[in-house]
């Protein structure tokens, strides 16, 4: 069935009267006239644009997980987006003033079908799932999270990448007004991350749109993020504007701010210290602890490729991962 998606709930009575709903409204309908028309697949994903909406009829992806959830409300306010500030709240008081549609995303570089794309075209053509992935940052905290996405390579086929293409570039929006953190020189924006080739059409490697069953929230990344489970969570790009299909390695962010301590590859790596701390343990931050008991209570050991490694070992084969960390 094309339809693996169908359209979220309605849109709470509280709000139908603001303006943001009435353009969501109009978008949606020119874009089911359009859908109509073209038959494009996949369209039941086209109304759920709005942070909170639910996805209905979510099929569940292949991976997954039997460990305890991370909350939700702890997901979704234990963050990093240092667009919106660098303490672990600001990204939920302050990403609100994000907008996120209309959203175009560039993509350019070494393939045939460069161009300017809507975020929903982009979806008219991919069919949704849900995935349950362990989630580790490189500050040893871990969660385990349900994502709603596509796989990256299914998406990638799309743009028919030549054989040069060999490292993918991806860059967040850069825009000061809408991201106070961009107001300080705390990175150098906007912020840039990147990958392999073979990394990015591993099956593992997740565009997300969506968490706990609805469309992601300002905090966590909307409306297009990079999940990429077996690297530190700084690899995972949020709220991308632009996709890059390069001949060379791209410059990434960490790496250019302190190459010492945050490498290209960061594949989770318990061997590997990081300069200032050991990387053998993780906080999980999940079931019904209190996040502040999690944090200071529960260590637990850190897997190579962060238990990934059946899947993904295979691509650094002869690599020496305590040189490319
Ligand atoms: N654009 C952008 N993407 C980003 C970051 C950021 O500061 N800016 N932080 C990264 C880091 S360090 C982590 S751990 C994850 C956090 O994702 P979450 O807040 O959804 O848990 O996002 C990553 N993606
Ligand atoms: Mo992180």
């Amino acid at each position: 069935m094309a339809h693996s998606v169908r359209p979220g709930s309605e849109i709470p009575e509280s709000q139908v009267t603001s303006p943001a709903v009435c353009a969501e409204r109009r978008r949606f309908l020119k874009f089911t006239a359009a859908a109509a028309a073209g038959g494009i697949a996949g369209v039941g994903v086209a109304r759920a644009t709005q942070a909170g909406t639910k996805f209905t009829g979510l099929k569940k992806g292949g991976f997954t997980t039997d460990e305890e959830l991370t909350s939700f409300e702890d997901a979704t306010s234990y963050n990093n987006f240092y667009e919106f500030g660098t303490d672990k709240s600001d990204p939920a008081e302050y990403a609100h003033t994000l907008k996120t549609r209309p959203w175009t995303i560039v993509v350019e570089g070494e393939i045939d079908k460069p161009g300017t794309y809507d975020i929903d075209e982009i979806l008219g053509w991919m069919s949704l799932e849900e995935r349950i992935y362990r989630f580790r940052c490189v500050e040893a905290w871990s969660m385990v999270i349900p994502w709603v996405g596509f796989s990256m390579s299914d998406l990638v086929k799309h743009f028919r990448p030549r054989a040069n293409a060999k490292y993918v570039e991806f860059e967040t929006l850069q825009d000061p007004e809408q991201m106070r953190g961009q107001r300080y020189p705390i990175l150098n924006w906007p912020y840039r991350e990147g990958l392999r080739m073979d990394e990015a059409m591993n099956p593992l490697t997740l565009l997300a749109v969506g968490i706990y069953g609805e469309v992601l929230p300002n905090q966590n990344g909307a409306p297009l993020r990079l999940v990429v489970p077996w690297k530190y969570g700084f690899k995972s790009i949020k709220s991308i504007v632009r996709i890059n299909f390069r001949e060379t390695q791209p410059p990434t962010t960490w790496n250019d701010s302190a190459p010492r301590e945050y490498g290209f590859y960061s594949n989770v790596n318990p061997d590997r210290p990081h300069p200032r701390w050991s990387q053998a343990k993780e906080r999980r931050i999940a079931g019904e602890r209190t996040l502040m008991e999690s944090l200071f209570t529960t260590r637990i050991p850190t897997l190579p490729f962060n238990g990934y490694g059946e899947h993904v070992a295979s691509l650094y084969t002869g690599m020496d991962l305590q040189k490319h960390y």
